[in-house]
């Protein structure tokens, strides 16, 4: 098999590019549909559950669908410089696929509150990174501001380049199920993910490539659910920093992608959260962060209720690797045990647990 050439090059009849766009990629999308083994563990009755693992992209999220499109594109209309808000993952993709390009990135981030792998990588791939005391959607104003006043690309979800190429995801699913799935649950901030799912799901059944459409769950923190509530959240509060949004940019395109598809968007506390993300590390073995663990934890929810079938096709997407954020995964987890460093002493502990 030829290897994967980018999801430009593979679904470039799906895309709004030409023979003159300048395709910027690492060779993102492809990632793997992970079938869930235990998942019957925490969801009844049992459903056929899979895990679209969007850590698997190159910066470790599905931000880079988006950017691969946005950076091309801006890399076509002769940008000399990208900016964008971010929670963390769209500054690590904004800023990978720019050193690609060879284009000046500037991300301007909420102060302490973006996970440290994030912060990593923005600051590796040499973008200006710039921490604004306030929260993403400051952050979000002032970068609306500026490209007003400046010629920068806007790379954020509100560019439509960025849900052009999230869209692929959506037909990924399709290919590796060989149809659509009944329900497909993923987590809300900014709202850019879930319609591009959406328009994904849409086109591919407009074109006869699905014969229906999945039911579209989007889970958002309680402690920044905007749309669950439906007003602005003013202060917004989550374990889950990537989805620490309080008035997404994409709102209207989430209560479509919600009416349309006859589904939901609920909110989940960060409680059901961590224990969803620890569910998914320690019993399927997928280590995704936080936020992407608000698709399993409100699939859980919805279970509770009753809410689905023997037998549905359940997909969720985890759309960031859990690397990016280590502080979380040691904070839930038991700490390591210190001892001497001698046979017996090791042997000590692990009595009572594996011998
Ligand atoms: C892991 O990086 O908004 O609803 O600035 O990083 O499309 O916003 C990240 C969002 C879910 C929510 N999961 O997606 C940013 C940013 C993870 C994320 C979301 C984000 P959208």
């Amino acid at each position: 098999m030829a290897a994967w050439p980018g999801l430009i090059q593979h679904y470039r009849e799906y895309l709004p590019v030409t023979n003159n766009t300048p395709v910027i990629t690492l060779n993102e999308g492809n990632t793997p549909l992970i079938k869930a083994c235990h998942v019957q563990e925490v969801v009844q009755p049992q459903v056929d559950l899979y895990f679209k693992f969007e850590g698997a992209n190159p910066s470790g999220s599905f931000k880079d669908r988006g950017m691969t499109m946005a950076i091309s594109k801006a890399m076509e209309e002769g940008s000399k410089a990208v900016i964008c808000a971010s929670t963390g993952n769209t500054s690590a993709s904004a800023a990978a696929y720019s050193a690609r390009a060879g284009v000046g990135a500037i991300v301007i981030i909420p102060e302490g509150k973006i996970a440290m792998g994030k912060l990593a990588q923005a600051m590796i791939h040499g973008a200006m990174v710039v921490q604004v005391e306030g929260n993403f959607d400051d952050a979000l104003d002032i970068v609306k501001g500026l490209v007003e006043k400046h010629k920068f690309a806007l790379v954020n979800s509100i560019n439509p380049y960025r849900i052009e190429g999230q869209k692929t995801a959506a037909f990924e699913v399709c290919d590796q199920l060989g149809s659509q799935p009944d329900y497909h649950a993923m987590p809300v901030g900014n709202a850019g993910n879930v319609t591009a799912y959406w328009k994904g799901y849409k086109e591919f059944h407009g074109k006869g490539k699905i014969s229906s459409l999945p039911v579209m769950l989007g889970f958002q923190a309680a402690g920044a659910a905007p749309i669950v509530i439906d007003k602005p959240v003013i202060n917004p509060e989550t374990v889950a920093t990537a989805i620490r949004i309080g008035n997404p940019a994409s709102w209207k395109g989430a209560l479509e992608a919600r009416d349309e598809s006859g589904g939901r968007i609920e909110a989940v506390t960060d409680e059901e959260i961590l224990s969803a993300y620890k569910f998914i590390a320690s019993r399927e073995g997928v280590f995704c962060e936080p936020a992407s663990a608000a698709s399993l934890a409100g699939v859980i929810k919805l279970s509770k209720k009753g809410f689905f079938r023997e037998g549905n096709t359940v997909v969720c997407t985890l759309t960031g690797h859990g690397l990016k954020d280590p502080d979380n995964a040691i904070m839930i987890s038991d700490p390591p045990v210190k001892v001497a460093s001698t046979i017996t002493a090791v042997e000590e502990v692990l009595k009572g647990c594996c011998i």
